[in-house]
């Protein structure tokens, strides 16, 4: 059987990583569309052992003749659209580069899909973020989205770009609302890894502390491996729609730091309020949490919670990893590094 070709746009991010890992198993030819940096060790991709086994090209979301050119050079069959400016804290400061790239973006793909490629099928990486400051105690699909940040102002706007494509011009476009996924390969700014980081320096004695933002903020934390086998199974689907992918639980930052240490072993008792909470280790008597108003966001999405029923019921995926395997997984590797 012919091989089927796939684009991965933000093949060198965390989600990129692994995706291109898992359709190489499937058997896909996959080209990389990726940016020119000049700190490209493609450190993720050498970590799973892939790089000489994905096609690299230049790519760059903000140039339409970038996509036009490979739209042109290769017929494939899916493209997934995972490219952003991704951290969110770095949105309130580049907004529009963010909506140049996270928002237009995805319209400079779909449009042209519509043009050269009107038969591939599309993936949008869509993202809890657009849920904001949400009243529901649960998030699914009829959720209504109130972003609270230009990322996922653009991600809305991506979001809805996507159907309409698919409504208006009968491109399989799909979109997957994915709860925050996490894993040894996530960027080292978001808090799951920064956390795992900075506690395993402190337990090897190459660091003494770990400052962090808004401890109270809740998150529905998933397996990023777990989470691309969903977006895979969307695009397997005889009709385009759109799924939450999630865990269905939700914790707090500091639920999170406090099943960090206990894996590390470390005792960690907390003690004042407000900016000055601190976490100490009850051992050394040293403190190793501290608080610092700059890792705070100009607006925060306080509570966050996927339901993944739909998900489960039309493509039967579910979560595979729980967060204390997660946190497990993340401990493993980070120790290694060190
Ligand atoms: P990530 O690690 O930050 O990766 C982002 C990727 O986008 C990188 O490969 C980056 O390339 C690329 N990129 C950025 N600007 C670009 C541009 N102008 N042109 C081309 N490529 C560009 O993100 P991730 O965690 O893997 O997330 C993947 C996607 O899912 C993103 O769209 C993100 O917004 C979305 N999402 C993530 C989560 C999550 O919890 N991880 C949840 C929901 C949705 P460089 O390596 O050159 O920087
Ligand atoms: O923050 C709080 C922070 O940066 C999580 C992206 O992948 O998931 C991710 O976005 C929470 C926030 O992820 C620090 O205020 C406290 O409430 O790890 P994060 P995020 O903003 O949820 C969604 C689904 C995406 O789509 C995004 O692309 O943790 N927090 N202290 C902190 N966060 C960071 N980064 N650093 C701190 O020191």
């Amino acid at each position: 059987m012919k091989k089927k070709i796939a684009l991965i746009t933000g093949a060198s991010g965390q989600d990129g990583s692994y995706l291109s890992e898992f359709l190489l198993k499937k058997n896909y030819k996959v080209v990389a569309g990726d940016r020119r940096s000049s700190r490209n060790d493609n450190w993720r991709h050498n970590f799973l052992n892939i790089s000489n086994k994905v096609i690299y090209e230049d790519f760059d979301l903000t140039d339409i003749d970038s996509i036009y050119r490979l739209l042109k050079k290769y017929k494939f069959n899916e493209i997934y659209n995972l490219a952003a400016q991704s951290f969110v804290k770095t949105s309130f400061t580049t907004p529009i580069s963010t909506s140049e790239v996270t928002g237009l973006g995805t319209l400079r793909i779909l449009e042209m899909i519509r043009c050269l490629l009107p038969n591939c099928k599309f993936y949008q990486a869509s993202s809890s973020e657009m849920y904001g400051n949400t009243t529901s105690q649960s998030q699914n699909e009829n959720t209504s989205f109130n972003p609270r940040s230009p990322y996922a102002i653009s991600k809305v706007f991506a979001h809805y770009a996507t159907k309409n494509y698919r409504e208006s011009h009968n491109i399989y476009a799909c979109s997957g609302i994915l709860f925050n996924h996490e894993s040894p390969l996530r960027g080292e700014e978001f808090v799951t890894r920064k956390i795992v980081k900075n506690l395993c320096e402190i337990k090897v004695k190459k660091r003494k502390y770990l400052e962090l933002g808004n401890l109270y903020a809740k998150r529905d934390w998933g397996y990023a491996k777990d989470y691309v086998e969903a977006m895979w199974k969307m695009m397997q689907k005889r009709k385009a729609d759109d799924y939450v992918i999630a865990t269905n639980k939700t914790f707090s930052i500091k639920y999170f730091i406090n099943e960090c240490c206990k894996h590390l072993n470390i005792k960690l008792k907390w003690t004042g309020k407000g900016i000055l909470e601190k976490g100490v280790d009850k051992k050394t008597k040293k403190i190793i949490v501290k608080i610092n108003p700059k890792h705070f966001r100009p607006a925060e999405v306080s509570y966050l919670k996927g339901n993944y029923s739909k998900a489960k019921r039309e493509l039967n995926w579910y979560p595979k990893t729980s967060l204390s395997q997660l946190i497990k997984i993340m401990i493993k590797e980070e120790l290694k590094r060190l």
